[in-house]
């Protein structure tokens, strides 16, 4: 199965996914339209999120960066007038400087985040979206924001009046990718409970992924939704959903993800809305959505896995 995984929410599926299946039956795609380079680093929040949650050395709380996090770095960055609002924290520093050293020899993004996957013990395989840069652009009234600069910087304060993602159209779909969608690969592909617009969005606007989610017969694709009861999980799906106009709801969810979407896993609060998704002809299943620890995530996990399993049957 393909999982396509953006922040921490999709961090957290893939978590529970990568338990519930033997490792070679899962690869997971990330997201890179969030990567920036700062402070000369080159930075991919998505891509360490997912890999430093399949590795268990993630923060908890926060969900991203690193668990046992020490931020002396950016006490001295502050101390010498830095650019501070983008915490990084001590030993984050390392996989940032050790990915843009690699970077800067040739390597590929696909190849330094197997040999970094590796590394820290992540059985599953992890891949980016593309080894060829795509940067998601937000517009809003006050202009055109980089990514974080919008996420982080403006704490995501901006209206948003259109996303775009640029370079995605002519990214090469990484080698992990290209694999999973070769004909007779994929038993299901899961759209995991990320933000659609900012971590998912990048991805569909891949020609290659496209094509293979318009083909008439293909596998089946569940998506979880990533907002239960009218609210965001985590993050700025409902603001931008709202900002976009869109019904804050699985059904606006559904509406951007369009036919490329067959099953839906929503939360038992959102099961009137059931009826709306069966009568646009998909399937639904209706479970505890939220993912509070890991067994949850697992249980999750193993919800979808059988759900995505019922379509391949039924088709
Ligand atoms: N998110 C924040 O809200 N504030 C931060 O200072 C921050 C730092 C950071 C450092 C490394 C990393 O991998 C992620 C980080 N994030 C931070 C999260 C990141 O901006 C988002 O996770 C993604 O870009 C969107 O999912």
């Amino acid at each position: 199965m393909l999982a396509l995984a953006g922040g921490v929410g999709g961090a957290r599926l893939a978590h529970g996914l990568a338990r519930e299946l033997p490792s070679g039956e899962l690869a997971v795609v990330v997201n890179t339209g969030d990567d920036f380079e700062h402070l000369g680093l080159a930075i991919s929040p998505d891509l360490d999120t997912v890999m430093y949650t399949l590795a268990g050395l993630a923060d908890r709380a926060r969900g991203w960066g690193r668990a046992d996090e020490s931020w002396h770095f950016m006490q001295a960055l502050r101390d010498l007038g830095g650019d501070d609002w983008f915490n990084l924290g001590d030993r984050d520093l390392a996989l940032h400087v050790l990915r843009g050293e690699r970077l800067r020899q040739g390597q590929s993004l696909e190849t330094v985040t197997a040999d970094i996957g590796i590394r820290m013990g992540v059985q599953v395989p992890v891949a980016p979206m593309s080894s060829h840069p795509v940067r998601t652009r937000i517009q809003t009234d006050a202009g055109e924001l980089a990514f974080q600069d919008y996420f982080v910087r403006l704490h995501c304060e901006p209206a948003v009046r259109g996303i775009r993602y640029v370079g995605a159209a002519e990214a090469q779909p990484s080698a992990l990718l290209t694999e999973c969608l070769a004909p007779g690969n994929l038993a299901a592909l899961i759209v995991c409970p990320s933000n659609p617009w900012l971590s998912i969005g990048p991805m569909l606007a891949m020609p290659a992924l496209d094509a293979w989610l318009q083909q008439p017969e293909r596998p089946p694709v569940v998506a979880v939704s990533p907002i239960i009861a009218g609210a965001a999980v985590k993050g700025p799906a409902a603001r931008i959903m709202a900002d976009l106009g869109l019904p804050v709801s699985v059904i606006g969810v559904s509406e951007f993800y369009g036919d490329r979407v067959d099953g839906w896993v929503i939360d038992h609060a959102d099961a009137a809305l059931a009826p709306v998704l069966r009568g646009q002809g998909k399937a639904v299943y209706l479970t505890d959505a939220l993912m509070r620890d890991e067994p949850d995530r697992a249980r999750l996990a193993a919800e979808v896995i059988a759900f995505a399993r019922s379509l391949a049957r039924h088709g």
